[in-house]
């Protein structure tokens, strides 16, 4: 229902607004304060047994990894067969073992805008070794179910007791499918095939993409049609401009998701970086400074040629790209070089950190992803040579001094096809997996590992701010809120507020050096510093375009000097999937810091008060047609 309101109205629509910005305020939470123990920073520390292997993981809580593998001969029993999925915790480096019924080998994931996580497709049901089992409807010895077009689903939890479950399937197989939550909190699930290979071929593919929920049958895409064999997991954004980004064997398209019209734009440089050449790949920020446009960064994979890949040769010792490359694809359809790996490099993950640095870690120096029993395969590992060592990526570095290399102490495991990680609330990194091999091998040169490592990059043992006054849920615009900092948070001088930023990321979900949905966006801020030393952010809510960042669960940061605070997790959007209200955007408080030293206000409160009603009003004005819209519909 529209209504058009008087001015009248209009102002108790304001006061209406304002009643639900003091829910915020009500409902507010401060910031966890610090780690528990300080650590050995850009260095590894074994953080417990991750029960299955971590082939596939996500951060599902504030405290709880979950952890999915395929089916396979693990040690720990659940229900009488191997478990093949774990819940860890953070804070106790406990795993409970879970049962998740079908075969998860190879799925994709993904979460709804309504918080509940889906793990999609899979294999058909296996016994040792990876054998098709004599029975697709369970029984020994793993009594797994054919996991080809399940849709499984999660409601994360902190009690011990949420459990996956089965709902009903899709239409068709799919085994590697990529998915992404969507403007709405739906998901799009992209692609696959039916029973599994190194590679893809014509006869097994599944060149198509649907939804969840569903929108109906699927529907062809050209662009995985037209990439084998290398079409498996393509790699896929949502864009702010409300595209999907589709890159897929050397191809890469805009999909027009309503009208299903894909757009060409320039094929991939270098190398293949998709699954099996898996090279690293990560949207990077989106911020106010970047005018929230988005840029897609891949890195290493490997230049194997179409014709080789169902070819029979030496693929563990072809040496993996080094070459980086970015798009913005809403701007222009054409790669850039970026600074390229200082050693190549196959299933190295881009994990986004929320001081807006991207770390590099697990994989090869040769080979591809994927295992076989070969004659040249190690073990069954279709590469080797591990990359121990880290690097450290800052996008806002200048070109030519984008990595750093120095100070990262090495792993002592390899980690790699199979392995997976994802950014922790205190801003460590958690790593798992590793298990190039066809069942559970622990004498394999690559063998199947169980070992969580949690990776503290550089500002771990910093003090951390602890911002207080942090919303539970972000609108899309809407009333801004207050951030408060000490003078401890800003690190004992207020000019530091200057450098605040408030971060809101999702971790993503990884598999196959992909974090699928993994984003990070920089909310707009100004700030008031105190006489005292102490200051506040005033923040606004997500940019109204949900193609900015999707509904559903993220965690919240304050970062001051680089320095994270502890991230809490928040609602982005109304927590349904649903189309998402788009509210206007309210104008910040100019920016001031209130002088010490003269003891005279360089910005005084009042004439914040006298700024921020002008921007009531031009708002008001300005957009009386969708408040009305929106608080009456
Ligand atoms: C989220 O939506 C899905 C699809 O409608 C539904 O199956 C699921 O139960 C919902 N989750 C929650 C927590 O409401
Ligand atoms: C690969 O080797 C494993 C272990 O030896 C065996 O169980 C499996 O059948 C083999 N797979 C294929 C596809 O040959
Ligand atoms: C962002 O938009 C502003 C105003 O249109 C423009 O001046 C600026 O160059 C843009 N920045 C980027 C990084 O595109
Ligand atoms: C692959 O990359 C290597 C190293 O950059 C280069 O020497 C070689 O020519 C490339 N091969 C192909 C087939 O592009
Ligand atoms: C483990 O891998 C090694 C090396 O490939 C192989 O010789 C051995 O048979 C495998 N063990 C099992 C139980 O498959
Ligand atoms: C935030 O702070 C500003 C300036 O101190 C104040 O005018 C405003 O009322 C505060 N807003 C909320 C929602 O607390
Ligand atoms: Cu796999």
């Amino acid at each position: 229902m529209l209504l058009l309101i008087s001015p009248k109205q209009t102002e108790s629509a304001l006061a209406l607004c304002l009643l639900c910005a003091a829910g915020y305020v009500l409902a507010a939470r401060n910031a966890p304060g610090q780690p528990k123990r300080a650590m050995k920073v850009n260095a590894f520390e074994l953080v417990g047994n991750s029960i299955a292997s971590g082939q596939q993981v996500f951060l599902g809580t504030e405290d709880k990894v979950y952890i999915i593998d395929k089916t396979e001969n693990n040690p720990t029993q659940i229900n009488g067969h191997p478990a093949w999925a774990a819940e860890w915790s953070a804070s106790s480096k406990q795993t409970r073992p879970m049962e998740v019924i079908t075969n998860t080998f190879c799925a994709g994931g993904s979460v709804l805008g309504n918080g509940t996580w889906l793990n999609v497709g899979g294999n058909q049901a296996v016994t040792y070794g990876g054998d098709p089992a004599a029975s697709q409807f369970g029984g020994a010895p793993y009594n797994d179910l054919d996991g080809g077009q399940s849709i499984r689903m999660l409601n994360p939890c902190d009690s011990g007791d949420c459990n996956w479950f089965l709902v009903a399937p899709m239409t068709t197989r799919r085994w590697y499918p990529t998915l992404a939550t969507l403007q709405d909190g739906s998901i799009i699930i992209v692609g696959g095939c039916t029973f599994g290979d190194y590679v893809n071929n014509a006869g097994q593919s599944n060149p198509t993409y649907e939804f969840f929920p569903s929108r109906g049958p699927p529907i062809l895409s050209p662009i995985i049609q037209n990439t084998l064999p290398v079409n498996l997991y393509p790699l896929i954004w949502v864009l702010p401009s409300g595209k999907l980004f589709i890159q897929s064997g050397w191809k890469t398209v805009l999909l027009d998701m309503d009208k299903n019209i894909e757009t060409p734009l320039q094929d991939m440089p270098d190398a293949v970086r998709v699954y099996p050449a898996s090279a690293g790949n990560t949207m990077l920020p989106l911020t106010p400074d970047n005018n929230y446009t988005a840029s897609i960064m891949f890195c290493g994979g490997s230049n194997i040629s179409t014709e080789r890949w169902t070819q029979q040769w030496d693929i563990p010792h072809w040496p993996a790209s080094s070459s980086c490359v970015q798009i913005t694809p809403d701007q222009s359809p054409n790669y850039v070089e970026l600074d390229p790996l200082p050693e190549g490099r196959t299933m190295g993950n881009l994990i986004l950190l929320p001081d807006g640095r991207v770390l590099c870690l697990n994989g090869a120096k040769t080979g591809t992803a994927g295992y076989g029993n070969t004659s040249f395969t190690i073990g069954q590992s279709y590469a080797d040579q591990p990359h121990f060592t880290p690097l450290m990526y800052d996008p806002k570095a200048p070109a030519n001094k984008r990595w750093s290399l120095d100070g990262f102490s090495s792993s002592i495991i390899p980690r790699m096809y199979h392995s997976a990680a994802t950014l922790l609330p205190d801003g460590s990194v958690f790593v798992a997996g590793s298990n190039p091999n066809s069942d559970v091998n622990t004498t394999a040169p690559y063998p199947t590992e169980y070992r969580i490592e949690r990776f503290y990059p550089s500002y771990y043992n910093q003090r951390r701010p602890e911002p207080q006054g942090l919303p539970n849920q972000l609108s899309y615009g809407g009333s801004y809120f207050n951030v408060s900092l000490t003078l401890a948070d800003l690190f004992g001088n207020v000019d530091s507020i200057q450098t605040a930023k408030v971060i809101v990321m999702r971790t993503g979900f990884s598999t196959h050096t992909m974090n699928m949905g993994m984003r990070s966006v920089q909310l707009q801020s100004s700030f008031t510093g105190n006489i005292d030393g102490s200051a506040v952010l005033h923040v606004n809510q997500l940019p109204p375009n949900a193609g900015i960042m999707p509904p559903g669960p993220a965690l919240l940061f304050v970062v001051v000097n680089g320095v994270p605070s502890i991230g809490i997790q928040v609602m982005c959007g109304s927590g349904k999937i649903e189309k998402q209200s788009m509210l206007p955007v309210q104008s910040l408080p100019t920016s001031g810091i209130n002088s010490q030293q003269t003891g005279q206000q360089q910005v005084s409160g009042t004439s914040f008060l006298t700024h921020s009603a002008k921007n009531w009003l031009v708002f008001v004005m300005k957009y009386v047609g969708a408040v009305s819209a929106i608080l009456f519909l």
